[in-house]
């Protein structure tokens, strides 16, 4: 369902933004790269009724998506943040028209969008949760795991995770490490809920090695292939019994509905930073929902403030798979939130509290903070 009841205006005052720096509690590799610091920007939107807070989830390299952090800290001060400094007082639902001319950039533009949404909503008094349609209190946890140094250390690795109560392992694949790595987590566990992330490492040519994982009975593979392999995406799905999955090519409703109709997709991973915030993954949400299409929360490594919301994007109804929702302890010795995601018998609670639901840790947030500019009207 659309958004049920829209969010009062606010009058926007001034922006802060802030890079982050958040050393990982271990490295996480993927198909693209290591990371071992987690460099993120913070927003704060400083309005008239009180502070909003949101999360622009770009990495520190262009490796995952054309988005990077320094180059969307220039762009959200150069352009997109002065347009909504120029509009002054506006809806949560006209930050998107109002950033619309300016194209892509649409991890910096959910960013934006969640401050904005965080502001109204906790002037509001209402949740998060609540304002996007959420229908459970609490959500099924997953956990990424990164590649490891072995199917040995691999299956280590996700026991730790299993014993913590993550009710579904998703493990990163690349070429060389696909089949032996997922064999030796099906051996060791058996019928646990499992998929696999390829990060767009392989290409049609490939096909014979994917269609291999067919044997051990995956939820899904996750973008096998290059972002813009759309029609590539619909010759492999053919070929798999493996449900495909797409991240990295649903930058948006449009895309969504595009891969839907060619059949490049049977389950869609949603994360609001990919797609241009929060009310246009609730679009998608709606759409893949109304086609029978499952979909699943995905994750950017977020900080509590994204890690709150993400837990309220969740708990609709269409999400019925489990996410990367983990907690925050999965990635931060030291989150810079008050009460960080935990874990709960498998689940995380969708935050009750106004906006996001969670307070900044103002000492946790200085100490990780490497860049800071304000931007006034
Ligand atoms: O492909 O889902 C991905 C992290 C960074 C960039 C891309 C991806 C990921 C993850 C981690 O898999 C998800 C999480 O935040 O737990
Ligand atoms: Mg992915």
């Amino acid at each position: 369902m659309p958004i049920a009841r829209p969010a009062a205006p606010i009058a926007l005052e001034a922006v802060e933004l802030r890079v982050l720096h958040l050393p990982l509690v271990s490295p996480f590799t993927t198909s693209f790269g290591t990371e071992t610091v987690r460099e993120v920007i913070v927003v704060r939107a400083q309005t008239a009724g009180g502070d909003g807070w949101g999360e622009i989830v770009t990495q520190q390299a262009p490796l995952y998506s054309s988005e990077y952090t320094q180059g969307a800290w220039d762009v959200a001060q150069r352009y997109l943040v002065p347009a909504l400094l120029d509009a002054g007082t506006f809806a949560p639902e006209q930050v998107a028209g109002l950033l619309e001319p300016f194209i892509g950039h649409r991890m910096v533009k959910a960013g934006l969008e969640l401050a904005v949404l965080d502001a109204a909503l906790r002037a509001e008094g209402r949740p998060l949760g609540e304002y996007l349609g959420a229908t459970v209190d609490r959500v099924p946890s997953g956990v990424s795991v990164g590649i490891q140094r072995s199917p040995e250390a691999l299956v280590e690795t996700v026991g730790g995770y299993l014993d913590e109560g993550y009710v579904r392992i998703k493990i990163k694949i690349k070429p060389g490490r696909d089949i032996a790595d997922t064999a030796a987590v099906r051996d060791a566990f058996g019928a646990i809920p499992l998929q696999v992330d390829a990060n767009s490492a392989y290409t049609l040519a490939d096909a014979d090695i994917l269609a291999e994982l067919d044997r051990f009975d995956l939820l899904l593979i996750e973008q096998p292939l290059q972002e813009d392999d759309i029609v590539d995406h619909a010759t492999l799905a053919a070929r798999l019994r493996t449900p495909v999955c797409l991240d990295e090519s649903i930058v948006s409703d449009k895309a969504a509905a595009d891969a839907l109709a060619l059949r490049a997709a049977s389950v869609i991973n949603i994360k609001a930073g990919r797609v241009g915030g929060y009310l246009e993954a609730v679009r998608i949400h709606d759409r893949c929902r109304a086609a029978g299409t499952p979909v699943w929360c995905g994750g950017m490594l977020e900080t509590g403030i994204g890690r709150a919301a993400n837990a309220a994007l969740a708990a609709l109804p269409g999400f019925t798979l489990p996410g990367d929702v983990s907690a925050s302890g999965r990635f931060y010795t030291r989150d810079i939130v008050a009460e960080p995601i935990v874990l709960d018998d498998g689940h995380v609670r969708v935050p009750t509290g106004a906006g996001i639901g969670v307070e900044i840790d103002p000492v946790a947030l200085d100490d990780a903070t490497v860049e800071r500019v304000l931007l006034r009207r």
